[in-house]
């Protein structure tokens, strides 16, 4: 009887101890920070006002820059592929795009590899992935997932949400932000962190605003950049590119014209489905709307430069208008945490995969390691750790954001193991400055021939100055001193007077390859691969 009864003291102390030490690892798990990763698509810093551009401020994203007010704000974070599945791939691994595997669109990505969102669970993180994934294949490493399909449309999206492929009816943006608050609410672990990566598809092409939205810049007139008519002079891969705004444009399916004055029929719009598959509610709001801004097109009748610049309007109206409600769901989701009083222990962090021109150098889409399209506008709040209102010009790039999120979840070496980047804590910390953080970092761009046919092309830059290199189908280098030439319109590379600087960015081009162990193999040639659609506009 004695021993059964010592027995069972035993078991009940063992079970009392064994809970004690669950509560324990509960409360040290809450103490992790819980970390949402809102990541747009396509959405440039000059669109963002917390960056001060003139454009932003006729356009403001008030709730985007709350992050950067309550946190920090990057001047210099750069991609390492200025292309949307690349950067992703990025993201997720925390290795260059020839490491991970993911060099361009349409490839797809080796998701048995290791992960952030794995790495996370392992440390008690509850996972979730909803709106744009664009690797092909289904999201590993995450308890929940809702992404939407390929490209995905702006109008009555279809999604896979954990392997069902459904139709969501509404807009794109507004059901990511309600899937993401639905999950917040209702399918969160209690005495778990997550880790949530919340991707937009917006302001991706073709811009589509919400109806609310269609009318909502109407009366601005926003500004064009200088260099909006530039002729690229000794920058022949720019020469070549087909992503000029005034020429390259699809009347229809970009820049929503009609076929004529008094039409709703749409123009040039090779992929029909944008349009067809809203409701014939939506389409009705949608054309009676347009139909008067169209018609007031036509009765216009520009030409030459009036029409390229009326094109750019266009452009930067809708691309602004679709910001907006991007803007609205980042306050949603906000609002939310602090109404719930999380907000003081999860990191929130807004960025793009890409950043994307707004005419500069009469461009739309990205590719380029111009500014541009290289920067991606990133910010990130942490009230229990980070600053309100430190600003960062520490070169960053999104191939240290694994590592940064790593070690804030208290992660050892050992989970960073293989990964190339470096985590910038300890700069949000005080204990590096931006100066001694990194000098100089590494890009390369694969995606040729291929939409916009913009040139392969990899590079060097230090805060001053870059140097890059078109190779395939063509072999040119280019050098800027970005001190001087901020916009990148005078191509240094025979300059004589950089003959020292050029040999010194040489140098470190050649040893970052080294260091992200890139092989010559990186440089072979395309094989030739038929590109799809026709480039042809509408004239
Ligand atoms: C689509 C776009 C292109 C864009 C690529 C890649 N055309 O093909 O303009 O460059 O995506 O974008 S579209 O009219 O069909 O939208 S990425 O962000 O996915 O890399
Ligand atoms: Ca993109």
């Amino acid at each position: 009887k004695k021993i059964v009864i010592s027995c069972i003291s035993i078991l009940l102390c063992f079970s009392a101890c064994k809970k004690q030490e669950n509560k324990k690892e509960d409360i040290a798990q809450q103490q992790k920070p819980n970390i949402l990763f809102i990541m747009a698509d396509d959405h440039a810093y000059q669109a963002i006002s917390a960056y001060g551009s003139e454009l932003s401020k006729l356009a403001p994203t008030p709730n985007i820059d709350r992050i950067a007010a309550n946190g920090a704000l990057f001047n210099h974070t750069y991609c390492t592929n200025s292309i949307c599945g690349p950067s992703r791939a990025v993201i997720l691994t925390g290795k260059h795009s020839h490491i991970n595997g993911f060099r361009q669109n349409g490839e797809r990505f080796d998701g048995n590899q290791p992960t952030l969102p794995k790495k996370l669970k392992t440390l008690g993180y509850q996972t979730a992935m909803i709106g744009k994934w664009h690797l092909y294949g289904y999201p590993q490493g995450f308890d929940y997932w809702n992404i939407i399909d390929d490209q995905g449309h702006y109008y009555n999206p279809d999604f896979v949400r954990m392997g069902d492929s459904i139709r969501i009816d509404g807009y794109a943006t507004d059901i990511i932000t309600d899937d993401a608050l639905d999950w917040l609410k209702n399918k969160r672990e209690n005495g778990k962190p997550f880790f949530m990566m919340l991707h937009h598809k917006a302001p991706h092409r073709n811009w589509m605003p919400p109806l609310r939205y269609l009318s909502v810049y109407n009366s601005i007139e926003f500004p064009i950049p200088d260099t909006y008519f530039d002729e690229h002079e000794n920058q022949v891969a720019a020469q070549q590119q087909i992503q000029t705004i005034y020429k390259d444009m699809y009347e229809g399916h970009d820049l929503k014209l009609s076929k004529a004055y008094g039409s709703t029929e749409l123009s040039n719009n090779p992929w029909t489905n944008d349009f067809d598959r809203m409701s014939k509610e939506q389409r009705h709001i949608w054309d009676s709307v347009y139909l008067p801004k169209n018609n007031a097109f036509w009765k216009a009748n520009l030409h030459g430069k009036a029409l390229a610049e009326w094109k750019a309007q266009r452009y930067l109206h809708e691309y602004l208008a679709t910001v907006k409600a991007v803007d609205d769901g980042v306050g949603k989701v906000l609002d939310y945490l602090e109404a719930n009083g999380m907000d003081k222990n999860t990191i929130v962090v807004y960025t793009s995969d890409q950043g994307f021109y707004l005419g500069e150098k009469g461009f739309f889409d990205k590719r380029f390691m111009y500014e541009e399209s290289f920067r991606m506008p990133f910010m990130i709040q942490y009230p229990k750790e980070i600053k309100p209102g430190t600003v960062v010009d520490a070169l960053t790039q999104n191939l240290d954001f694994a590592q940064t999120f790593l070690d804030y979840a208290g992660a050892n070496d050992s989970l960073t193991d293989g990964m190339q980047g470096k985590s910038f804590k300890p700069v949000l910390d005080g204990t590096v400055s931006d100066d001694d953080f990194r000098g100089a970092i590494y890009y390369h761009y694969y995606d040729y021939p291929a939409f916009h046919m913009v040139k392969k092309h990899y590079g060097v830059k230090t805060k001053r100055y870059k140097l890059m290199h078109f190779y395939d189908d063509i072999d040119e280098w280019e050098f800027y001193d970005l001190q001087k030439d901020p916009k990148e319109l005078h191509n240094a590379i025979n300059d004589e007077k950089y003959a020292d600087v050029i040999a010194m960015m040489h140098q470190k081009l050649d040893s970052l390859q080294k260091v992200y162990k890139v092989t010559d193999k990186e440089f072979e040639r395309a094989p030739k691969k038929k590109v799809e659609n026709s480039y042809k506009v509408f004239e």
